[in-house]
């Protein structure tokens, strides 16, 4: 069939929307009419050249929701009409990841995801000429129709508004699931929040559904104070107004009776990995956890002191929020239409796919938290 996309001919280029080819679902695959796509951080960072896996000619784009059309051979789990949420961590149930019980990072087609290609090794796109085109992280939903395993996309609930719940494709499961799933963390804890854009955002939403007590915000741009303050944020720090943001979130987190200070919980939403170090020390000796969520450009390190490790601190990171998409994507999804979460405010512009470069430039100009295009 021929569809619509915008195409990552280059890296560092605008995307180009175009018609292209996509063939059929083959064995265990599913065709997606896809409705809504948001705009991550991550699809910015691949389409700058930063990502060191990042291949183009491909069809970015992992934060959508969509009907199936069709289905392949074999596949059991979804039918044309069901309503899903595509997984860039699909969830297998039978890899060793997966059975592990200790990991959501399903490892079963990892490998040709990163390659841009579907498991048996092709891709399913071309150029009207016939050139092959990339997927990319296995979903490719800057594309009006794709096609991905089955073990890559979430049943959801049919009452759902497409251009909310395409969020939960990423930023959302991702903020929340890094505080619930990762952190773990519990009634009344103190946390700090580095970068209060898409992810951050639902990283502080998570806090309040966690019951954190004082959840300090940190980011360069002082516009997302409201929004974050909505969320749940109850204190705001700008790192351009203080000489030393660790000192100075130790010190806002002692307490008559705990003078060494340091935030139980932190978490970088930047993938600045200066800003990953200050996370990491502004947390309490002892016990403090730090949960890296950015993503860094290639080349990019991470340093501290090793004592900082050997009095305590505990540095993990997370991808999609821990969370095992086929099982706890739907859940969420209930979250949102129960009332329990909040998505819509955060979702400050949508698009049509002829402008979805916008997104992209409003995202640079630190004036979005989410882009959404609608197909
Ligand atoms: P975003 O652009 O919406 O937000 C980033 C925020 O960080 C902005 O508000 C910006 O002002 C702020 N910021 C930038 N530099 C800063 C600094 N030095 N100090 C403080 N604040 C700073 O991006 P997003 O969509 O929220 O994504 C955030 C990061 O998370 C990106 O690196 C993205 O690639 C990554 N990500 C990771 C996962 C995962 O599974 N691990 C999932 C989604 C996104
Ligand atoms: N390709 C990059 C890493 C990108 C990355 O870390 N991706 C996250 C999801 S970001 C979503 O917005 C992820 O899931 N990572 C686990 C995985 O298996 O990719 C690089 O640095 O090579
Ligand atoms: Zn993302």
């Amino acid at each position: 069939m021929r569809t619509r996309a915008a195409v990552a001919v280059e890296a560092g280029k605008p995307l180009e929307v175009m018609e292209v080819n996509l063939e059929g679902p083959k064995p265990g695959e599913v065709l997606v009419e896809i409705k809504a796509t948001g705009i991550c951080h991550t699809d910015e960072f691949t389409l700058s050249g930063a990502d060191p896996e990042g291949l183009f000619p491909a069809i970015l784009g992992h934060e959508g929701a969509g009907v199936v059309m069709e289905v392949g051979e074999g596949v059991t789990s979804v039918k044309p009409g069901d309503h899903v949420i595509p997984l860039y961590t699909p969830e297998c149930r039978t890899c060793p990841s997966c059975l592990s019980q200790k990991t959501n990072l399903c490892t079963s087609i990892r490998a040709t995801q990163g390659q841009g290609v579907m498991p048996d090794g092709t891709s399913r796109f071309t150029t009207l000429d016939g050139d092959p085109i990339l997927h990319y992280m296995g979903c490719s939903t800057f594309a009006n129709h794709t096609v991905l395993p089955e073990i890559a996309v979430a049943k959801v609930r049919e009452d759902a508004p497409f251009d909310k719940i395409c969020y939960i494709g990423c930023g959302v499961t991702t903020g929340i699931g890094a505080v619930i799933n990762t952190a773990k963390v519990e009634i009344g804890a103190k946390a700090v929040v580095f970068g209060l854009g898409g992810i951050g955002l639902n990283v502080i939403q998570g806090l309040r559904l966690a019951g954190a007590d004082m959840i300090i915000g940190v980011d360069i741009n002082p516009d997302k104070v409201p929004m974050a303050e909505h969320f749940g944020m109850t204190h705001y720090l700008n790192p351009n107004d203080v000489d030393d943001v660790v000192a100075e979130i130790v010190n806002m987190t002692k307490t008559p009776f705990d003078q060494i200070g340091g935030a139980d919980y932190s978490f970088d939403a930047t993938g600045n990995v200066q800003v990953m170090r200050a996370a990491l020390e502004c947390t309490h000796r002892g016990w403090g956890v730090s949960v890296i969520i950015g993503v860094a450009p290639a080349g990019a390190e991470i340093s501290t002191r090793p004592f900082q490790l050997v009095t305590g601190r505990v540095w993990k990171g997370t991808a999609f929020g821990g969370a095992r998409g086929r099982t706890d994507v739907p859940q969420i999804v209930d979250w949102y239409m129960d009332g329990k979460i909040e998505i819509d405010p955060m979702i400050t512009h949508t698009l049509s796919l002829d402008n979805i470069n916008e997104g992209f430039e409003l995202m640079h100009a630190g004036k979005s938290i989410r882009s959404v295009v609608v197909y």
